[in-house]
């Protein structure tokens, strides 16, 4: 069997059903289609959790073909790969807001809403009400955009006077047990406000929910991180590990984290960028600057590892938001 030669652009997901003839059984015409919309090609025809290749649709009735090239799958599947005409990510990124409930036992479903700021027509800066803030990069994959005049330097200021007092060694979640804990890889302090604690949080949190269009109670409080020179947060995910024994307890307040902004409160003399090591790509820690990324789902595909560089020279402070699928309790 020859390798796959259609063109790859612009999947999408087309229930098989809506190709079948009234008469047909339901059982016979069940699944989906991964469907090439510019060229009409067929890419991948899934039925339950089985994947189904074709090689050669006939355009005047794929549904008939289809439905024999049932037992081919695999064969067909990887010949599309190795010839380099499908990517894994095209079948993820076409499946992804369709299997919602159909999902391994180690998964979780990917969400069907997302945190996504207004950047329809690339604008140069995004209205959040109280602010005007400027648009720096925007970024497909990972989905990160960096932001300019989030904050201004009184809020900035204020923020790390009323944090000062309440900073502590940071902790992350221990993913076996969901409870926090200190960890080596973690070397800054820390402290969380509770949502609307004072006027300033509750101004921040507004406009954050504003950018990304997310409500302010999907997400839980206000972060403040501060790193002394030589500390640092080595990179990781900021999703709860599907697989780990603590997460179905911390998904129960809550649901999956799906996005994160980080706001910057000082600038770093030297060291201290958010660190992003699957891309390549880094963030200057600038006062008043923030940057927003999301993870529709909890896996290392999101190119969503990221990490604060060490800080070299100076101090660092932080805000951030970690936005959840639901209401965070
Ligand atoms: O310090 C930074 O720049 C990143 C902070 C971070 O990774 C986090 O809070 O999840």
């Amino acid at each position: 069997m020859g390798p796959y030669r259609g063109t790859f652009v612009s999947p999408a997901v087309i229930p098989l059903q809506s190709l079948c003839s009234r008469d047909e059984t339901p059982s016979k015409s069940q699944g989906l289609l991964l469907y090439d919309m510019k060229s009409s090609n067929i890419l991948l025809p899934l039925s339950g959790d089985t994947m189904h290749a074709v090689t050669e649709p006939s355009a005047s009735d794929p549904r008939e073909w289809m439905l024999s090239q049932r037992d081919n799958v695999m064969t067909v599947l990887k010949s599309m790969l190795a010839a380099g005409t499908i990517t894994p990510e095209i079948v993820e990124t076409a499946l992804r807001s369709h299997f919602r409930t159909k999902h391994a036992p180690d998964e979780q479903p990917p969400s069907s809403a997302m945190p996504e700021p207004a950047l329809d027509g690339s604008p140069l800066y995004v209205d959040v009400g109280d602010r005007t803030v400027h648009v720096i990069l925007s970024m497909v994959k990972p989905r990160a955009v960096v932001f300019g005049n989030f904050l201004s330097d009184e809020e900035c200021e204020e923020l790390i006077e009323i944090a000062r007092p309440r900073m502590k060694r940071a902790k992350t979640v221990d993913h076996d047990t969901g409870r926090n804990k200190i960890n080596p890889a973690r070397s800054n302090d820390a402290m969380f406000f509770r949502r609307r604690e004072n006027p300033l949080v509750a101004r921040i949190e507004e406009r954050v929910s504003r950018l990304v269009n997310w409500p302010v109670e999907r997400a839980e409080g206000l972060q403040v991180l501060h790193y002394r020179p030589g500390t640092e947060y080595k990179p990781h995910y900021d999703y709860f590990k599907p697989t780990a024994s603590g997460t179905p307890a911390t998904l129960a307040r809550g649901g999956q984290r799906i996005g994160t902004v980080v706001m910057y409160l000082n600038d770093v003399t030297r060291g201290g960028g958010t660190c992003f090591p699957d891309v390549g790509f880094e963030v200057a820690p600038k006062r008043g600057n923030a940057v927003f990324f999301s993870y529709p789902l909890p896996k290392p595909a999101s190119l969503t590892l990221h990490g604060g560089n060490c800080v070299l020279e100076g101090e660092k402070w932080i805000a951030t938001k970690w936005l959840r699928e639901k209401e965070h309790r």
